[in-house]
């Protein structure tokens, strides 16, 4: 009988795939199944860690049935509305083996890249999929996109330390060796919003030297479903910057970042809003209604910020604001 030796390295060959989704059901099966063929390809074995947030389209559930007979793919689904950041972290948490791959559910990321990034991770401790780097490309974004991804970028570069030498720090779809993000970086990260790489990179590099590393990939075209991406979610980008600026920067150690955030938040909007009511009151008196209209808006704007002020708590996670998923 072979003898097992009791403290034999347990070395797990399977590569996990975080696939965050939420309202994805157009694309979600298509999109397993090309990770599971691609990741076959190569010496590891794919682990599919599907993370929903109880979608209305029930996109969790369809996936759970396709692949009910597949052990290489396991479905999670969360209750309570809880954002694509938190959901990588959970999809990290179940993850196993030496490397995670994270991507998105909705077909923009091409998984034909995985080999690529999963050799790169020999010699790298994040591999970041980038856009913007020669080879790499946006497939049909109009104008507008291209110009607030680029000023979202730069604002990212500025106030993130750790994304400064990133040509494409807003990237969802990156390799990671699991040693770089054991239990204590997970449990530092603080997510808001929907750049968790920003967070890891962050984290990531608090106690360590850590290689970070890009190669292209082209993002394409949504496959299907619609975008998440809502004005809401850029003013939660701001903010996130802002904690991740305040966190590297040591302040963070005594103010907790989301109180600071959004007390500046606070002050900034009331005084727009103080400037607004000096205009109104000026307007008002050649165009009644104009200055009325410019009154009541600020006092709508500085109400909104208040709230949002008034629900934040220590964590970002704990922070209700108001933003409600569709
Ligand atoms: N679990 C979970 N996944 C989410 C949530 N929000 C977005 N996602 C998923 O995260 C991925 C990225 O979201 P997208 O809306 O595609 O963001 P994007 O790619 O920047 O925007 P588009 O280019 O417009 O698609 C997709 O797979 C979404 O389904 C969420 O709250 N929870
Ligand atoms: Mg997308």
């Amino acid at each position: 009988m072979t003898e097992i030796l009791p403290d034999s390295p347990v070395i797990d060959d399977r590569v996990s795939v975080v696939l965050p989704c939420y309202n994805e059901r157009e694309t979600i099966i298509d999109v397993i199944e090309s990770v599971l063929n691609v990741v076959e390809t190569t010496e590891l074995k794919p682990h599919i860690v599907v993370v929903d947030d109880d979608s209305a389209d029930k996109t969790g559930y369809l996936a759970q049935s396709h692949f009910r007979e597949d052990d290489r793919v396991e479905v999670l689904i969360r209750h309570g509305d809880e954002g694509l950041s938190s959901a990588v972290l959970d999809g990290l948490r179940c993850s196993v083996g030496q490397y995670a791959i994270v991507m998105d559910a909705d077909g923009q990321h091409p998984p034909e890249r995985i080999p690529e990034l999963l050799s790169q991770l020999q010699i790298s401790d994040i591999v970041v999929g980038s856009r913007h780097i020669d080879d790499g490309a946006i497939e049909g974004w109009p104008i507008h996109r291209r110009v607030i991804s680029s000023v979202a970028t730069t604002i990212s570069r500025v106030s993130v330390p750790a994304a400064r030498n990133l040509n494409d720090p807003m990237s969802g779809f990156f390799g990671i060796k699991r040693s770089v993000v054991d239990g204590d970086v997970l449990r530092r990260c603080d997510p808001h919003g929907y750049k968790i790489l920003l967070e890891l990179l962050t984290h990531a590099r608090r106690d360590n030297e850590i290689v970070v590393d890009e190669v292209p990939i082209t993002f394409r075209k949504r496959q299907g479903g619609e975008s998440k991406m809502t004005m809401d979610e850029a003013v939660r980008f701001l903010e996130h910057c802002g904690g991740l600026g305040l966190v590297e920067s040591g302040v963070g150690e005594r103010v907790y970042p989301p109180l600071l955030i959004r007390s500046i938040e606070l002050g900034a909007v009331t005084g727009v809003g103080l400037m607004m009511l000096y205009l109104g009151l000026w307007i008002g008196n050649v165009d009644g209604a104009f200055g009325a209209a410019l009154i009541a808006a600020a006092g709508g704007l500085v109400t909104l910020a208040a709230l949002r002020y008034q629900r934040t708590r220590t964590t970002w996670e704990d922070t209700e604001d108001t933003y409600a998923k569709s």
